[in-house]
């Protein structure tokens, strides 16, 4: 099992070389979108899509189990999206997203989002080539997850604590759920957000801003 495991996962790690020289190569910022189900990766893009459009180009890669939910929202939005489904797969992995880059066509100096299927556990393992991977924690969710999928919060750069409207309604503890996700990962970053009424989201914008410049050092 073990073996098994260690070779589909450096079979991924190749592939993902592959698309991160791709990206480099044509100086486009791919980020990773992760979290469980529902906390808001889809309305965090749509805002984003809808906000920056005439700013940045975005493309989306959506995956998901089952349905073309998310890829439709996307294109409403007004950015074009490629949806992937992984059927009892519980992640992306970085042939699927090569083979929707190739249908997608992200143009040079581009952004290309990727939401992975909504779960903190597998996607973490599959590295898929992006620049960072995004992590999104909804206040609904509780304040002790990253010590409890320590991984997810390991693997990425920054953290993005959304549905802050509705923290008059939970016992969720921004603060607490912040020193809890500096406790695995030190370096991460985190912000507060409300995708629904946009609260925060121009400090989410400057951050892409500036990740945007770094990948066309
Ligand atoms: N109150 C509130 N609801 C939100 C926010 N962001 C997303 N939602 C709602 O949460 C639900 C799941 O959102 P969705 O974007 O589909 O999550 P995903 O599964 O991570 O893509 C939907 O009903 C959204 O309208 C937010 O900032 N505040
Ligand atoms: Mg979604």
């Amino acid at each position: 099992m073990i073996e098994l495991e260690a070779q589909i996962l450096a079979k991924n790690d190749a592939l993902a070389a592959k698309n991160r020289g791709w990206f480099l190569g044509r100086e486009i910022l791919a980020l990773n979108l992760v979290s469980s189900p529902g906390a808001g990766k889809t309305t965090l893009l749509e805002r984003t899509i809808r906000d920056l459009k005439n700013k940045i180009p975005i493309s989306v890669i959506e995956g998901d189990q089952a349905t073309s939910r998310d890829g439709e929202r996307i294109r409403a939005a007004g950015a074009a999206a490629v949806q992937i489904n992984t059927g009892a797969g519980c992640h992306l992995e970085a042939d699927m997203v090569e083979k929707g880059l190739a249908e997608l066509k992200p143009p040079f100096g581009s952004m290309v989002m990727i939401e992975n299927v909504g779960n903190l556990v597998c996607p973490a393992l599959f590295d898929l080539g992006e620049s960072a991977k995004v992590v999104i924690l909804s206040v609904t969710e509780g304040d002790d997850k990253p010590l409890k999928y320590p991984h997810m919060f390991k693997a990425a750069e920054i953290m993005i604590v959304n549905k802050v409207d509705l923290l008059p309604h939970v016992d969720f503890d921004v603060g607490a759920a912040i020193g809890n996700a500096m406790k695995v990962n030190p370096a991460i970053l985190a912000l507060r957000v409300s995708a629904r009424t946009g609260e925060g989201m121009d400090d989410w914008y400057d951050w892409l801003d500036h990740r945007m410049l770094q990948s066309r050092l």
